[in-house]
């Protein structure tokens, strides 16, 4: 069986996206319309483009299942783009003059040409479309193990919601995503947040922001400290680094442990019976500012991850470039593009993060299919619980 893994392909003006799956246990529920729901949240959001009123993502499954089940197969997903022009010379001109921010001026420099447009295309954020379909297969098989994960907006612009998320608390902090524009669960800054999203487009100008998402349900042991690859921080640093536009990553407290002491930043550990049952065998914190994760391996606590997006590269108004052609100093060019994608961005992360988790957990449970990891599963925590499973070493004084 191969490792889970994921892989996308396509342009954004080219004839659609493909998302295969590789190393999906077989008997896994393929719930096509949280794929396509998670596919319609990541279209919306206040302060995109026109794109998105042309586009309607859904998937198609290629390969890989059969009667609503993956089979251990490849799982290839289709996304149709009805914006398909890149061979057209007129719809699809060259670029000639790189956006600051954007993959433009290096791929075209890599790639030796003066087109930036053969760059773009693929480093476009149509991308993410296959990635949210691979992440929420992934979200499908982490059901089956009462995994569950929620993204949200923390922050457009300056505008940040201080509220906390917790396992008690974030089903209704999802509905109120849900009512929100921007992803953001609070109202008021929802509010504001459109505002300068508003008044970036009569500047024409961009915002960028931080988003958040949550994993919970893992039990402890999930990841690996024994080779730094396998790390599940690691990991989730690699698959949110690698979203567009993405900045910086943090896990729990973040950047923020900097400046406080140990004492402060350790999450003391306590033992409840009465939670032995659940994924965290009983094991509960106070808080959770490692944010899931110890040593690179889950710790029963929420998995917690944040994002920070740059403003998007494209500009109405334009930047100081050059044109390759002529080394003649111009604006950079503009392409039909958002104001602000951070929304947009939530849904991306959340997915990618869903996907790291379930490529831990397969390789933790592994198995060809569902029952064979859910036997694992179960046999993990019932060893886990069992612990000691030799008596205490004994020592003398
Ligand atoms: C996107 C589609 C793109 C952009 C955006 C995201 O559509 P188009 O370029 O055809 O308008 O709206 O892409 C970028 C931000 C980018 O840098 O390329 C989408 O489907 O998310």
């Amino acid at each position: 069986m191969p490792r889970l893994d994921y892989q996308t392909a396509g342009e954004s003006h080219g004839p659609g996206l493909l998302a295969t799956v590789t190393g999906l246990p077989a008997g896994v529920v393929l719930d096509e319309g949280l794929i396509n729901t998670e596919l319609s949240r990541r279209q919306g959001g206040y302060g995109r483009g026109g794109r998105q009123r042309i586009e309607t993502d859904t998937v198609e499954f290629l390969t890989g299942v059969r009667r609503g089940k993956s089979i251990g197969s490849p799982l290839t997903m289709f996304i149709k783009n009805k914006d398909s022009r890149l061979d057209d010379l007129q719809k699809t001109p060259p670029v000639y003059r790189p956006r600051p921010g954007h993959a433009d001026l290096a791929g075209s420099i890599k790639w030796l040409t003066t087109d930036c447009r053969e760059t773009l295309e693929r480093a476009s954020a149509r991308e993410t479309a296959a990635r949210v379909a691979a992440g929420a297969v992934a979200r499908c098989l982490l059901r089956e193990f009462g995994v569950e994960v929620f993204g949200f907006v923390r922050q457009i612009g300056v505008h940040a919601t201080a509220l906390q998320v917790t396992p008690e608390n974030w089903r209704e902090m999802l509905a109120a995503r849900d009512a929100s524009d921007t992803y953001c669960p609070d109202a008021p800054v929802t509010e504001r947040q459109c505002a300068v999203i508003r008044q970036a487009k009569i500047d024409k100008d961009t915002v960028g922001g931080i988003v958040e998402a949550h994993a919970f349900g893992c039990p402890p042991g999930v990841g690996s400290s024994m080779d730094w690859r396998d790390k599940l921080d690691a990991r989730l640093a690699y698959a949110v680094m690698g979203i567009q536009a993405f900045k910086a990553v943090e896990i729990g407290l973040g950047r923020d442990c900097a400046a406080l002491p140990g004492s402060q930043v350790h999450d003391p550990i306590f033992f409840d019976r009465a939670r032995q049952m659940g994924p965290t065998l009983g094991f509960v914190r106070t808080r959770n500012n490692a944010g899931g994760t110890e040593g690179g391996m889950t710790n029963g606590q929420p998995v917690v991850v944040r994002g920070t997006m740059k403003p998007i590269a494209t500009l109405l108004q334009g930047l100081p470039s050059v044109d390759l052609n002529t080394k003649e100093a111009q604006q950079s060019q503009y392409e039909r593009s958002d104001i602000c994608a951070v929304s947009a961005a939530s849904v991306v992360m959340e997915n990618a993060v869903a996907f790291e988790i379930a490529r831990a957990f397969s390789d933790k449970f592994g198995g060809d299919s569902v029952v064979e990891m859910g036997t694992n599963y179960d046999t993990f925590l019932k060893l886990a619980r069992s612990l000691p499973l030799d008596p205490p070493e004994m020592t003398i004084a």
